[in-house]
């Protein structure tokens, strides 16, 4: 993986026209850029990871926006210009082909519940506490904000508690990009305030994802 920062792959056209690798616009603080991370390592696919501070706005600036006018990454640029954006989305762009995708319809229909699933009953809850607590520092203004997102991170944690004790990953005994997608705010919940020693399962899951080749941290 080749890193370069923003502006300076915004600002010069010479390292845009360049470069033939597939860029990824991401910060090494979310969970949602990791996951497209640790996807690529895992498939020791050749990429070039841009930096992008969303503390300091760089989701904001002009040029970014041009790129991706919703101002969020992950965002994915491939050597012609398009651009894709949506973590899972480019978990799915990237896996296709792979042995992370099942080719079965079914059992890639079970990959998308748990994409969605991720999207909607899980990041919205523990990776906001997350976000709120390690990242703002738990001010009083969002003190309510944060203990309201309690209630809905245990529930999809243990949906997952539940999925896991029956299979060794979320789509069964195989490992998919609904792993890649979960894993990412799962295994730092208790930043969020989420206590993971309540679930046996998921941590034994954990240990199953981080003792795979290639596997890389959060950095
Ligand atoms: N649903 C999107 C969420 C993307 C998202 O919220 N990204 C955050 C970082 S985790 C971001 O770019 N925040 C900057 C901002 O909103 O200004 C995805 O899965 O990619």
């Amino acid at each position: 993986m080749v890193i370069s920062s923003l502006n300076s792959a915004l600002a010069n056209e010479e390292i845009i026209g360049a470069s033939l690798m597939i860029k990824i616009f991401g910060d090494f603080k979310s969970g949602n850029c990791y996951k497209v991370q640790l996807l690529v390592s895992l498939l020791a696919l050749k990429t070039e990871w841009i930096d992008i501070d969303i503390l300091k706005g760089d989701t904001k600036t002009e040029g970014f926006l041009d790129l991706n006018p919703n101002g969020k990454i992950p965002l994915l640029q491939l050597d012609d210009g398009r651009v894709l954006s949506e973590s899972n989305a480019i978990l799915l762009y990237l896996a296709d082909q792979s042995h992370l995708l099942p080719s079965d319809s079914f059992q890639r229909a079970k990959v998308f519940q748990w994409l969605f699933f991720e999207q909607y009953s899980h990041e919205p809850y523990i990776a906001v506490a997350r976000f709120i607590n390690k990242y703002l520092g738990l001010p009083d203004s969002r003190l309510a904000d944060y203990e309201s997102k309690k209630e809905g991170g245990y529930k999809a944690l243990d949906i997952m508690e539940q999925q896991l004790s029956k299979t060794q990953f979320l789509v069964g005994d195989i490992m998919t990009v609904a792993d890649i997608a979960l894993y990412a705010y799962t295994h730092v919940a208790e930043d969020g305030g989420f206590e993971l020693n309540r679930y046996r399962e998921i941590n034994r899951w954990i240990n199953d994802i981080e003792r795979l080749p290639n596997y890389v941290a959060m950095p």
